[in-house]
């Protein structure tokens, strides 16, 4: 959760037109009060800060931008950190106008800090109708514990059977996992989207533990849509719950991933039919676009439950200015939607955090990345989602349990 002040320095309390460090804190204290207001509905108190840094003049006349976020929820208390950035400094010097400014060409930081605010829970409130504050909900973890494109010779640790998918599965939801996104395997390893393999491998994960089960439907790189949609026909106590839906064509390392419109449709229809919720892949912003034709015409419906995939070599890049650009755009044209994010390779424990941070959903596993630190295998999804965990918790958010993921992923799409 994130807040900005934007305000131009007037008055000069120091010689050489400085003005007074103090005006920092103020704007801070204006930010932490915006924050307390959009996660409680309360201006808050600050408490305190634990520390400020002046790094470099302000003087008048000059704009900064003040900008703060949450870091760490408690009970009642918010822990945010602060930066200042000047941006804009009016120009002096001979032959100059006196009224000379410049835009920097690079911001500036001239100050940071980090404190705590209370907001006493008396004074919390819920949202007013059409209102848009509240605290992140725990933060829902899914498993992408196979995937098609990781190999055995990449990692040992990948499952490839039934019984080694259930074993996996139940190792991650035990660790915290409520989700688990699955592909299957023939038995030569191949990615497979036979809807008997997954039958197989849906039973032996619901023998051995309570989880969503997501199905996936882009399958592998190269495969028809019919063969992609292969578990979304299955019934009864192997049907599964939630199928991804891929709503655009990206480069996919050196090759193409084709999810032509039409067939978008087409999927997006089949899973409606089934009875399933689409989790919506979104690898690139113009994905956000694609989405709204889909939910205009009702082959979708809300409330959304989106998969932010991002470092694929190819489409957009995994850093936190583009998972914030996303999450607005979200917001603002499908408020009330559910987001989560999957940051490939290198990029999954870092976009873990972030996520965690923004108040997002997370996903983790050997689908997207092999790797538990630079060099070391993990030992399998499970270590993965372990790390996902902890890196919630130091943002304060703890994973959500199964129940509370199926009030949120599975509740009853608007028709
Ligand atoms: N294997 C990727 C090409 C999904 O599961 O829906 C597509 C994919 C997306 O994994
Ligand atoms: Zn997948």
């Amino acid at each position: 959760m994130r807040a900005r002040i934007i305000l131009r320095m007037s008055k000069p309390h120091y010689g050489g037109n400085l003005v007074d460090g103090a005006q920092m804190l103020s704007l801070f204290g204006d930010v932490a009060t915006e924050l307390c207001i959009r996660a409680d509905g309360d201006e808050g108190l600050f408490r305190a800060y634990d520390s400020v840094e002046f790094l470099a003049p302000v003087y008048a006349g000059d704009f900064i931008e003040a900008v703060g976020e949450v870091v760490g929820w408690g009970k009642t208390s918010l822990k945010m950190s602060f930066a200042a950035y000047k941006y804009i400094t009016p120009l002096s010097g001979p032959g100059r106008e006196p009224s000379a400014a410049q835009l920097l060409g690079e911001r500036q930081l001239v100050c940071k800090a980090s404190g705590t605010c209370v907001v006493p829970t008396s004074c919390r409130r819920s949202p007013l109708p059409g209102e848009s504050i509240g605290r992140p909900g725990p933060a829902i973890l899914t498993a992408a514990i196979v995937g098609a494109e990781t190999t055995r010779a990449q990692t040992p640790h990948l499952p490839i059977t039934p019984d080694e998918i259930g074993e996996e599965a139940a190792r991650c939801a035990s660790v915290g996992a409520s989700v688990i996104h699955l592909h299957v395997r023939d038995e030569a390893g191949n990615p497979s989207q036979d809807r008997e393999r997954f039958r197989a491998a849906i039973a032996a994960i619901r023998r051995r533990c309570e989880v969503i089960i997501q199905t996936s439907t882009g399958g592998a790189v190269g495969m028809a849509i019919d063969e992609r949609c292969g578990p979304l026909s299955l019934s009864g106590d192997e049907r599964p719950e939630m199928a991804t839906l891929n709503v655009g064509t990206i480069n996919f390392g050196d090759d193409i991933f084709v999810n032509r419109r039409l067939d978008t449709f087409g999927v997006a229809e089949r899973i409606q039919k089934a009875g399933i919720i689409p989790e919506v892949e979104i690898y690139d912003l113009g994905h956000l676009d694609i989405l709204r034709e889909l939910v205009d015409k009702g082959a979708v419906r809300r409330p959304l439950h989106v998969q932010f995939v991002l470092g694929v070599r190819g489409a957009l890049a995994a850093s936190e200015r583009n998972l914030e650009l996303l999450v607005s755009r979200l917001d603002s044209d499908f408020p009330g939607s559910s987001w989560g994010v999957a940051g490939i390779g290198r990029h999954e424990l870092p976009m873990t955090e972030v996520a965690a941070r923004l108040g997002g959903n997370v996903r983790v596993g050997l689908e997207d990345n092999i790797f538990v630190e630079k060099g070391v295998l993990a030992k399998g999804s499970a270590e993965l989602c372990e790390k996902a965990v902890a890196i919630c918790q130091a943002a304060g958010r703890r994973v959500a349990t199964v129940a509370e993921a199926r009030a949120v992923l599975l509740a009853t799409p608007a028709s």
